[in-house]
């Protein structure tokens, strides 16, 4: 199993130095040095670039540091507790339906309202659905794949009330700061549509998912948000696991992109099989290990 080689979710505290000259290059030293990158090497690039050689220095000693510290991932990842079966979001009341501990994996109804979904789709459309893409292992671009035939749509964070609402609601019940996410992403699948079996988190092997990680660092935690009611098909598979979720409008199902040891989840695999009859809506929803932006 892969382990995450990028930035953890604690190096989020805040350091002077490192600090200094914003979080594009907080991000970058802190990236880079989980690569591997030498300090020696980083600290010439640093003093190049906009950096006094001094601050430099304190600012990579400030990173070693914090990337030095012990990292709890079981309160250090987006989680949902189940101790009732229902779940306070705030602004109403959802039902826990199903849980599994080993991978987390947590079904959720009522988590939106049926308005909400209609919204949800009618800004979606506003927008335009286009036809849905997948990032490239090698390049780390958005291309077109046989293995994905449904259309969609993206939001960006806060885009609008209606988005920022439901992010809201989401991070509060995982547990995780709205700012280390991804928008909205809405897709669509018609009949024979699907998007088959892969994993949301990224492969720091593959040059391509290495770029998708240096924003934001390692997808955490996923919702995969249903929007419509579908009538055959369509369910949102684990393969590895022999599970399947049916579409229910106004349900979700959360599941974790990392183990409780901060490592990639491999029972994660997961897809949305074809749909067969009906039309197939979702809304999903990537936490991150860092702010993303
Ligand atoms: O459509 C589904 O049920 C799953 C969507 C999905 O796998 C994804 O967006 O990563």
């Amino acid at each position: 199993m892969g382990s995450i080689s990028v930035v953890r979710s604690d190096s989020n505290l805040p350091c002077t130095t490192l600090d200094s000259k914003g979080t594009a290059w907080r991000d970058w030293v802190l990236n880079n040095l989980q690569r591997g990158c030498k300090p020696q090497t980083m600290l010439q690039s640093m003093a190049a670039n906009a950096w006094d050689i001094e601050s430099a220095g304190l600012a990579l000693d400030e990173a070693l540091a914090l990337l030095a510290r012990p990292h709890d991932w079981r309160t250090a990842r987006p989680y949902i507790n189940t101790p009732t079966n229902y779940l306070d979001c705030g602004d109403r009341i959802a039902q826990v339906l199903f849980s599994l501990q080993h991978p987390r994996i947590v079904l959720i109804d009522n988590l939106l309202s049926h308005q909400e979904c209609d919204t949800l789709i009618e800004l979606a459309e506003q927008k335009g659905i286009k036809k849905s893409a997948v990032v490239d292992r090698e390049s780390g671009q958005f291309v077109d794949h046989h293995a994905r035939s449904s259309s969609g749509s993206y939001f960006t964070r806060g885009e609008n009330e209606h988005v920022a609402c439901i992010e809201k609601r989401l991070a509060g019940i995982t547990d995780w700061p709205v700012t280390h996410a991804e928008g909205l992403q809405i897709l669509k699948y018609e009949p024979g549509q699907e998007y088959r079996p892969h994993f949301d988190w990224f492969d720091p092997n593959q040059p391509g998912s290495a770029k998708q990680l240096l924003r934001g660092g390692q997808r955490l935690g996923t919702f995969v948000l249903y929007l419509t009611d579908v009538e055959a098909g369509g369910s949102t598979v684990f393969p590895t696991l022999g599970v399947e979720v049916f579409p229910r409008k106004g349900a979700g199902v959360f599941f974790a992109d990392v183990d409780e040891t901060g490592k990639t989840e491999q029972k994660s695999l997961h897809g949305g099989s074809p749909v067969i009859k009906g039309t197939k809506i979702v809304a999903t929803y990537w936490q991150r290990e860092n702010k993303y932006g």
